[in-house]
């Protein structure tokens, strides 16, 4: 229980390594984290192949889904500023691509199991997530999932996401299931439409299970609705009248507030010959596009403090929960020890009782039995008497304090679920109750003022991040500081990310 596994280990060196070329800021975090999972370790939460670092997901994740043929290969390629994705009418690509940032100029692209295989991921064990719904696929990950590297700076501190179109008639479970999954891990997800095809039958899947699915989840707001190809409408006598049926038709799904947006690519776009008409339509699109880049970088930033902020929750939480419950149950195990105690005794001394009253008498203040004049004849035959009597209560003691602990294994692990404790309050609960610690020790195992110096010390830390953090984002570019970290701790499920600007690489 002293130090990280490893297995665990290797895993941050990844992590430490990638972060090194990307955010300087989060890579000292981790050095943080690690601090808290010793203290973890030698209060027996965590095991050594856990840690809290790899809990929580350290990039914010952007996906682009929605229709086949929308263009959001397209999307991305244009984001990235490279040809990374192919792109075309036909099925062009039936996998989903993870984009992930590397600092090599030449992109790699890599196998699903890759992913699968790499905590850095989000897709860190999809497959089992995949064998879940559909037996045996889990091991066919390579079928879905692809890895793309590039050095493209707007992709610093971000994971993109690109998908097959949505409209294959028999979707599949595992593609079903991965694009939920996509959808669960996602900061944010563009959801794209083709205003070629605005009719509400070409659109249906996309409609029924990125929209209808979707309006009702507490993170609606990370999606955006995107009528693509927009350039397509010039042509039209009443282009606004194509708009108006895609609003409809996601107004029929329940979906009426804002954030839809119309763009389209110029270099994949028809030309509109009309310079006034033309006018009009990039002014629009390069609004919305501006909207939707700001909203991707913001992600990042959000992410960056929502990580800070995870390290100071973790920290906090072993003084406001981890200890609080260890003491309790301490404190119940402490009361059940001393009754059980005491009903052993009792049952000792009753015992020793009767069995005098069967084989002696009381005379006087004085035992009259063979067996106890035998035992304390001389003093050294009482002294070993003592002594065996001693032991003999030992063993009882020892072995009412472990009946003791067992009967609250239940408790610690209910405990430890309500209370949102990431590790085993049991096994931390039962290291507390091993022979060499004492029923009536004040502190739980691990919380030695060492190890409370050392989350002192996280704490600091983490105040230190957002002031890092704030004179990285705050300002030139006009957004508001962000004051998330400490005001935002809850977002822990999706956590925490890490980011650093990419400002210098996107334009916009
Ligand atoms: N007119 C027009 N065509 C586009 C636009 N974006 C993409 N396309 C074309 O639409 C086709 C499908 O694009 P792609 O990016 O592969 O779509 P995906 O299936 O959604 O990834 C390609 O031939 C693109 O050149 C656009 O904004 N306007
Ligand atoms: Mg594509």
């Amino acid at each position: 229980m002293r130090g990280a596994g490893p297995v665990i280990e290797t895993r941050l060196k990844h992590l430490e390594a990638h972060l090194e070329q990307e955010n300087p800021v989060l890579l000292t975090t981790v050095q943080s984290f690690r601090e808290l999972d010793t203290v973890a370790y030698r209060m027996g939460l965590f095991n050594p192949e856990q840690s809290y670092a790899t809990q929580i997901p350290w990039w914010p994740l952007i996906s682009v889904l929605g229709t086949f043929s929308a263009g959001k290969s397209t999307f991305i390629n244009h984001y990235l500023g490279a040809k990374l994705q192919r792109s075309g009418n036909q099925a062009v690509d039936d996998k989903f691509t993870v984009i992930c940032f590397s600092n090599q100029s030449t992109s790699h692209a890599l196998p699903g199991v890759a992913l699968d295989s790499d905590p850095r991921f989000p897709f860190y064990k999809v497959s089992s997530e995949i064998e879940k719904v559909a037996a045996g696929e889990g091991s066919r990950i390579d079928a879905y999932l692809q890895l793309k590297t590039s050095a493209s700076p707007a992709l610093r501190g971000k994971i993109l996401i690109d998908s097959p179109g949505f409209d294959a008639d028999a979707q599949r479970t595992s593609t079903l299931k991965i694009t939920d999954h996509i959808i669960d891990l996602s900061d944010l997800v563009l959801v794209f439409f083709d205003a070629r095809h605005p009719e509400p039958g070409a659109m249906r899947d996309t409609l029924d299970h990125l929209v209808s699915n979707t309006i009702n989840r507490q993170d609606s707001g990370k999606f955006l609705y995107i009528l693509n190809q927009i350039d397509t409408t010039a042509r039209e006598d009443n282009p606004e009248e194509v708009v108006a049926a895609w609003q409809r038709a996601m107004g029929d799904r329940g979906l009426t507030a804002g954030r839809f947006f119309t763009i389209y690519n110029d270099e994949a776009a028809n030309p509109i010959p009309d310079e006034a008409l033309r006018r009009r339509y990039e002014g629009k699109r390069d609004v919305d596009l501006a909207d939707i880049h700001e909203r991707m970088e913001q992600v990042e930033i959000e992410r960056a403090y929502r990580i800070v902020g995870s390290l100071e929750k973790t920290a906090r939480g072993f003084e406001e929960k981890v200890v609080p419950a260890i003491n309790q149950l301490i404190a119940k195990w402490r009361k059940r020890t001393l009754i059980g105690d005491v009903i052993m005794a009792l049952l000792i001394v009753g015992g020793f009782i009767g069995i005098t009253l069967r084989l002696g008498r009381w005379e006087g203040m004085q035992l009259k039995a063979g067996w106890w004049d035998s035992l304390t004849a001389t003093p050294m035959s009482m002294y070993f008497s003592a002594l065996a009597a001693y032991l003999l209560w030992l063993v009882v003691h020892y072995g009412v304090r472990h009946l003791a602990a067992r009967s609250l294994k239940r408790a610690a692990e209910r405990s430890g679920q309500k209370l949102g404790i990431r590790g085993s309050l049991k096994a931390a609960f039962l290291l507390n109750t091993k022979p060499w610690r004492s029923i009536f020790s004040r502190h739980p195992a691990g919380w030695s003022r060492r190890n409370r110096r050392r989350i002192q010390q996280a704490l600091e830390d983490a105040d230190r991040y957002v002031q890092d953090l704030n004179d990285r984002f705050t300002n030139p570019s006009g957004n508001p500081p962000l004051e998330l970290a400490a005001a935002n701790p809850d977002a822990q499920h999706m956590a925490e990310p890490f980011p650093e600007a990419a400002k210098a690489g996107t334009t916009h």
